[in-house]
């Protein structure tokens, strides 16, 4: 059965083309339009083509008053032991009590990486091959046998991933961890229009929906039911990463720490840079808040500037994706009068014509509307940025090839499992980069950070010569 008053509402929103075949459809392909078309929110899409669409809209990037944002130096950089070590057992503190949860942003599509399945299920690990949600699996798995409190762990989904996620997990006996610890849900969705802001058409029968980035979490944390859960489980610190990542510490009890400590309701992990044009995020602060600018809005010029003092680069502090959320302040930015900003992208978007023939655009035809997490730092009161190594947290896998490929990734994890193995005494072979020659592998289950690899490895009566192979569970 119709629902003609949805329709009318399109027709008054001046969308009613969004109909314009529904007459043609099948009674289930009639229903299936109207469920997309009940996603949408109306007054919203009004609101981004009279804001981000219209001529005056500017390039909307103001960079009056912009400087530096301050963050915590790590102590061997000169920043204060002794708050890095209160910080750490404070954090430990509040994951015994158990007030943390990790989540994981997983509803991206992987396109750079050309894998055409969710990303989590990308295999990332030397030698087991294990993907990357296994390696989170038992990340979170160690952390909570750590510390006595099983650890929640929130998986956000795409529309288009969803079912093959929650699949794998089943397949996978949600790799040991217990089934009503892992919970999935959907991110939202917002349509694609013209420059004019006409809601676009994929089929006669489907709108061009695409899904609204990962700022759409905090939304889709609340709408799910996520954060009601949360605060009956006593919860309210989320661990936020991205899926991409196989070498973050998702659960870091010094992180977690500064968070607490601060009393902030969203803190972040810097890396310095590696060069002027790395494609991270830049932490800056403008007129008292603390704001993220993406490598692709950030002036050349800015994003080269050096310190005269230092040499270094001025705008060193990279983000790489890694934040811890209030569950307050979450429920506060999906209900409250803040509201993260939109980003428009222009995009090739596969559509039909008004004779409702397919339609395979060569240049960008339409806009698609994305919210950005780090969007919401400046409603965030007391937000703290800490710094962090790299080679402890940030590996990602996004090309094929090349930067932030399988390869270096494996590299890296190559690193740090030698680096863990020579800090405690162990003989390991590496090139200048810390390299070692062959493959070993350090499963999550048997050390997942420098302290709990190093309470395995001291525990061990006799320790395994470090050769080709060696594989640590
Ligand atoms: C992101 C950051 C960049 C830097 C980098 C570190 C943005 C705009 N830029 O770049 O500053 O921190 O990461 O690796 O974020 N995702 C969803 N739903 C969506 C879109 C994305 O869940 O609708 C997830 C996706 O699965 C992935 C993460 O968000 O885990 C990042 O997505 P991306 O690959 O688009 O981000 P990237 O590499 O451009």
């Amino acid at each position: 059965m119709a629902t003609p008053s949805l329709i009318q509402e399109f027709e008054r929103a001046g969308q009613g083309h969004v109909f314009a075949f529904y007459n043609d459809l099948s009674a289930q392909e009639q229903q299936a339009l109207l469920a997309e078309a009940a996603e949408i929110d109306l007054a919203e899409v009004d609101h981004l083509t009279r804001t981000l669409l219209s001529k005056d809209a500017g390039s909307g990037l103001d960079l009056s008053g912009l400087s530096p944002a301050p963050y915590e130096l790590r102590p061997e950089n000169g920043g204060d032991a002794e708050a890095w070590a209160a910080a750490k057992a404070t954090g430990e503190a509040a994951l015994r009590a158990g007030r943390v949860a990790a989540f994981t942003v997983a509803g991206g599509q992987g396109t750079r990486l050309g894998y055409d399945g969710p990303k989590g299920t990308y295999p990332v690990t030397p030698i087991k091959q294990k993907t990357l949600f296994h390696v989170f699996a038992e990340k979170v798995r160690a952390a909570g046998t750590r510390y006595g409190k099983p650890i929640h762990w929130f998986i956000m989904t795409s529309h288009v991933n969803h079912g093959p996620t929650e699949a794998f997990f089943k397949a996978n006996a949600y790799f040991g961890l217990a089934e009503t610890q892992v919970h999935f849900f959907r991110q939202g969705r917002m349509p694609a229009v013209t420059p004019e802001g006409k809601i676009l058409l994929e089929t006669k029968g489907t709108i061009a929906m695409s899904a609204d980035g990962h700022g759409g979490s905090l939304r889709a944390l609340d709408r799910s039911g996520a954060l009601d859960l949360m605060e009956k489980q006593g919860i309210d610190i989320l661990s936020y990463f991205q899926v991409d990542n196989p070498l973050v510490r998702g659960i870091d009890p010094a992180f977690i720490g500064w968070h607490v400590l601060r009393g902030s309701e969203m803190s972040s992990k810097m890396v310095a840079k590696a060069y002027a044009g790395e494609k991270v995020g830049h932490f800056c602060s403008q007129h008292g808040k603390n704001i993220v600018i993406e490598y692709s809005d950030l002036p050349k010029s800015f994003q080269e500037e050096i310190e005269p003092t230092t040499g270094a680069l001025r705008y060193i502090a990279g983000s790489i994706a890694i934040h811890i959320l209030d569950t307050k302040f979450i429920r506060r930015m999906a209900r409250g009068s803040d509201s993260l900003p939109f980003h428009r992208a222009d995009k090739k978007i596969p559509t039909i014509d008004a004779a409702g023939n397919p339609v395979k655009p060569d240049k960008a035809n339409g806009v698609k509307f994305e919210m950005f997490v780090f969007d919401a730092l400046p409603f965030a009161a007391k937000p703290v940025v800490i710094e962090t190594p790299r080679a402890d947290d940030f590996s990602p896998v996004k090309n094929a090839e090349g930067l932030d490929s399988p390869k270096t990734c494996v590299d890296d994890q190559l690193r740090q499992f030698a680096r863990w193995l020579k800090a405690n005494g162990a003989v390991v072979p590496t090139d200048a980069t810390g390299l070692p020659p062959f493959p070993i592998e350090v499963s999550p289950l048997f050390g997942y950070d420098e302290d709990s690899f190093a309470n395995a490895w001291n525990k061990l009566v006799t320790k395994p010569a470090v050769a080709a192979g060696l594989y640590l569970e």
